[in-house]
């Protein structure tokens, strides 16, 4: 896997950079010269085009980069974005892709206008011991996974059939409510969620059943394991097989040694947690897809604290509640938010044993949050 940043470009950006003349023609036509600078300069570093004067290669930048020979594309998966690179597997071979500036621009709002399952389309620049490319096309999402730090949302994985969402029983202790929050999340986002709870090893008191219990009852698919004794490894294999599954949670909980587990030639750096706090130390920083020898693939995510329920407008919260939905039309008032009202049938449901009190407690706090959030 081409992990290296090709150390050389920089050097031939900064050469480039102390070229008046060149520079001056750059702004003539440049919104942002800048950026445009690094453009014309890595698309020259990239290309190879030694026939080709320097100064047509640029004026082609300054006017929009040349759409590229569409039939020259070629089309692979992003499995991990890290700085300006990309890498990209195209079946056969890993690709290190820069991004084309139109499609940066295009994007601006999301950090990453590539993340890591996204299928993309790229023209191969260079065919070597280390292949180049530009990314021209992004190809529509099926699904995608948000997270927010503070105000801004974040893709964080493209096409994703499943999620399974990992907790640990303790080391870091199991947070039952960042479970729900994690459903919500993932179903708003489209795949599926499924239950993971890891370091069964750990349940000294065997609170493992009760929890899974509430989620396999609701229909959620849900799964104890232990990477130390092995349990579960077996139906996690099943569960992966021929999809692509995204693991998420906190950091800590064991999600790249779950993948370990599952594939050991994989080889995913893993670390312990901190006694003192009782946390992770985000020892995965970039989300990575992982291709899978039994088929299907893997994305692994650092520990993100929770995913974005931010965009969820609030009066669509409840949908994402999935035994809510049969008891909503049943409520006295059909604006029911199911927190003060009377006649309302998710609270008569909870009162009754058949919508569990955690579940509905999760709901309150989350609708709660959103409401203040404006
Ligand atoms: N007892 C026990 N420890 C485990 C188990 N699975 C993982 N661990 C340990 O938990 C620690 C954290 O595991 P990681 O796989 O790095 O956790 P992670 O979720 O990938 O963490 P981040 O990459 O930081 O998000 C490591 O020391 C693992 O050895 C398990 O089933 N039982
Ligand atoms: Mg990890
Ligand atoms: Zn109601």
């Amino acid at each position: 896997m081409a992990k290296r940043k090709p150390q050389g470009k920089r050097v031939d950006f900064r050469r480039n950079r102390l070229r008046p003349a060149r520079q001056k023609h750059w702004h003539v036509s440049s919104e942002e010269p800048e950026a445009h600078i690094e453009d014309a300069a890595t698309w020259e570093t990239v290309r190879h085009k030694g026939a080709l004067s320097r100064k047509r290669t640029i004026v082609e930048r300054a006017e929009e980069p040349p759409s590229a020979d569409r039939s020259q594309l070629m089309r692979g998966t992003a499995i991990a974005v890290r700085g300006q690179y990309v890498e990209v597997d195209s079946g056969e071979k890993m690709w290190l892709c820069t991004v084309r500036r139109v499609l940066r621009t295009r994007l601006i709002r999301e950090r990453h206008p590539v993340v890591a399952g996204d299928e993309v389309l790229f023209t191969p620049v260079a065919e070597s011991t280390l292949n180049e490319g530009v990314i021209e096309e992004v190809l529509p999402r099926r699904t995608a996974l948000h997270r927010s730090d503070g105000r801004r949302h974040h893709v964080i994985a493209a096409n994703v059939d499943q999620v399974i969402v990992v907790s640990s029983i303790r080391e870091p202790l199991i947070k039952e409510h960042l479970i729900d929050r994690y459903l919500v999340a993932v179903h708003a986002g489209g795949p599926e969620g499924i239950i993971c709870i890891n370091k069964a090893d750990l349940d000294h008191e065997a609170r493992i059943p009760e929890i899974l219990e509430r989620y396999l009852r609701i229909g959620y698919r849900a799964l104890a394991t232990s990477t130390a004794t092995g349990q579960g490894i077996e139906e996690l294999r099943s569960i992966l097989a021929g999809k692509t599954t995204m693991l998420a949670g906190q950091s800590g909980v064991g999600k790249s040694s779950l993948i370990n587990a599952v594939q050991p030639g994989l080889n995913l750096k893993t670390a312990h947690v901190s006694v003192a706090t009782d946390k992770g130390r985000h020892t995965t920083t970039t989300a990575a897809w992982y291709r899978l020898d039994m088929g299907g693939a893997v994305i692994d995510t650092p520990g993100i604290r929770a995913l974005d329920v931010a965009m969820i407008p609030l009066n669509e919260l409840e949908m994402h509640f999935v035994e809510f939905l049969d008891k909503i039309p049943h409520c006295k008032f059909p604006n029911c938010v199911h927190i003060h009202e009377d006649g309302c049938a998710v609270k008569a449901a909870v009162e009754a044993g058949t919508i569990d009190p955690s579940r509905y407690e999760s709901y309150v706090d989350m609708f709660v949050e959103r409401s203040e959030q404006g």
